[in-house]
């Protein structure tokens, strides 16, 4: 035999890793969790997949200039990490925001090629985006920004060789932009993005699937770990964006009460439930801050970022049975999971890209909380915007009640199996490794198949 050995696998967790950062914590959570897989298959290591895996096929840095509207040149830097394609095309995210860096989409990157092998459908992994902040911008100058962003993109994209979508601070506008200019330079009507408006080749539901995706994922883990459903149970959602809002709509439906939300300058703490048509008008339409909220509604508590104690997030000092992280990577740490812990919370889901810390993702599964980890549970985001690849190549339209069965199915079968995978592995209820085996085993044999 001729597997990868112990001391091997923890060189790769090591690789690159002089000094922390997200690609590797990422990467080093993946390694160790498909360890067991790598010990018993010699394949993986005679064909170098953990080598290969881990450097993405091309990293494309591009620098993009516009023009305000004051008529001043700026100028921005843009990325797409073409990560992996053994599955199908490059898909994954555009993000812009500031924090936007090439490690950051990386480690964004790396996590979608096993969260796109999890759905089951023919699309690889892929991230990009820009260190632009979309904040404060006015439509048109964010309309100039995308058009530059695209004179450049449209050279590495297409619908069968990478299609990208939606991220933090890229919407159904941002999108629409992108898409006006990529047709403008080819004069082709290509279903070359996803997440685009409905009139324009738009999946219906894809600006629901993430949270709503997350939603069901939870209820199907919970009907599996023989818990509570989510009926009548109170729930924190962190976050206030398209998967926050669209978690929190599918907790409504269901009877569960979500009581929070937040954004980067503070949370929101209503105990009656959260006022979601309110919420929907300041985050959507007035794009404004959280504290307007509290405002409308003075029996709900605005919890501002700088009056919280520091290391820890008002969020998770909340009671709770169902934690929902919507927001962005790193923002549930070891302190926060042991609020939770103390307050007796039954399960926690990541619909954001690794929210949880590996201290904190540690504290859940040594307290045996149900855990269900983002490359599984927000992946009904990405099987919507392949459904919209599909709709777009045959140019057809799906209703909303056949999308949302097609998500609840893809959402269901994902999480059977990722418990499935777990129990094969002798780790029976830990989803983190049944998600990483599963994503992982399914590329791997791909990459074999498909030679060097
Ligand atoms: P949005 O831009 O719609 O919303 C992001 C939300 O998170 C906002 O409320 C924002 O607050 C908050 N936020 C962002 N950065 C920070 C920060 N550093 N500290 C505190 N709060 C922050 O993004 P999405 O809802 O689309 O994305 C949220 C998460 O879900 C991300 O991790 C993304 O990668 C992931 N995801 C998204 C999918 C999608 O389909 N959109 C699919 C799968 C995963 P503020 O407005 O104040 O910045
Ligand atoms: O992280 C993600 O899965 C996304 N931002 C959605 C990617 C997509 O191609 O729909």
């Amino acid at each position: 035999m001729n597997d990868y050995t112990d001391s091997e696998i923890k060189e790769f967790e090591g690789k690159d890793c002089s000094t922390e950062n997200l690609f590797c914590q990422a990467m080093e959570e993946v390694i160790y969790s498909i360890s067991p897989l790598l010990k018993t298959d010699d394949r993986y290591k005679e064909h170098a997949i953990l080598e290969r895996l881990i450097v993405p096929d091309r990293v494309i840095k591009f620098k993009v200039t516009w023009l305000d509207d004051a008529n001043n040149i700026k100028v921005n830097t843009g990325y797409r990490i073409q990560f992996n394609n053994a599955l199908g095309p490059y898909k994954g995210g555009l993000r812009f925001h500031p924090t936007v860096t090439e490690e950051v989409l990386k480690f964004l990157g790396f996590e979608q090629i096993l969260k796109n092998s999890l759905t089951g459908l023919p699309i690889g992994g892929a991230k990009g985006g820009s260190d632009f902040d979309p904040k404060g911008k006015s439509d048109f100058e964010v309309m100039k920004f995308c058009s530059a962003f695209m004179v450049e993109l449209h050279k590495y994209i297409g619908p069968r060789m990478d299609v990208p979508a939606g991220d933090i601070g890229v919407g159904g506008r941002e999108i629409g932009f992108l898409f006006g200019e990529y047709k403008k330079i080819t004069s082709t009507f290509d279903g070359v993005l996803t997440g685009k408006p409905f009139f324009f080749g738009g999946s219906l539901m894809r600006p629901e699937a993430t949270g709503y995706g997350a939603v069901y994922f939870t209820e199907t883990m919970l009907e599996i770990e023989a818990k509570e459903s989510l009926q009548g149970k109170i729930c924190t959602v962190s976050g206030a964006g398209n998967v926050a809002l669209h978690a929190i709509e599918k907790l409504q439906h269901l009877g569960a009460i979500p009581v929070s939300c937040s954004d980067s300058k503070g949370t929101i703490y209503d105990s009656r439930g959260v006022d979601l048509d309110l919420l929907k008008e300041l985050k959507l339409v007035k794009r404004t801050s959280l504290e307007t909220y509290a405002q409308k509604h003075p029996e709900a508590k605005y919890i501002p970022v700088e009056e919280y104690p520091e290391g820890a997030h008002a969020v998770w000092d909340i009671p709770c049975y169902a934690a929902f992280p919507c927001a962005t990577q790193n923002e549930l740490n070891d302190i926060d999971a042991q609020n939770l812990i103390v307050n007796g919370v039954v399960s926690v889901t990541e619909g954001a890209n690794m929210p949880t810390t590996p201290k904190a993702l540690n504290d859940f599964l040594s307290h045996k909380i149900c855990f269900a980890p983002a490359k599984a549970a927000n992946a009904g985001g990405v099987a919507v915007s392949e459904f919209e690849m599909a709709q777009n190549a045959s140019m057809s339209k799906w209703s909303f009640e056949k999308v949302d069965e097609k998500l609840k199915e893809t959402m269901q079968m994902i999480c059977k199996r990722v418990a499935l995978t777990a129990k094969d592995y002798g780790v029976e209820g830990n989803y983190v490794d049944g998600a990483n085996i599963a994503g992982f085993k399914k590329v791997a044999d791909a990459m074999i198949a498909e030679g060097i």
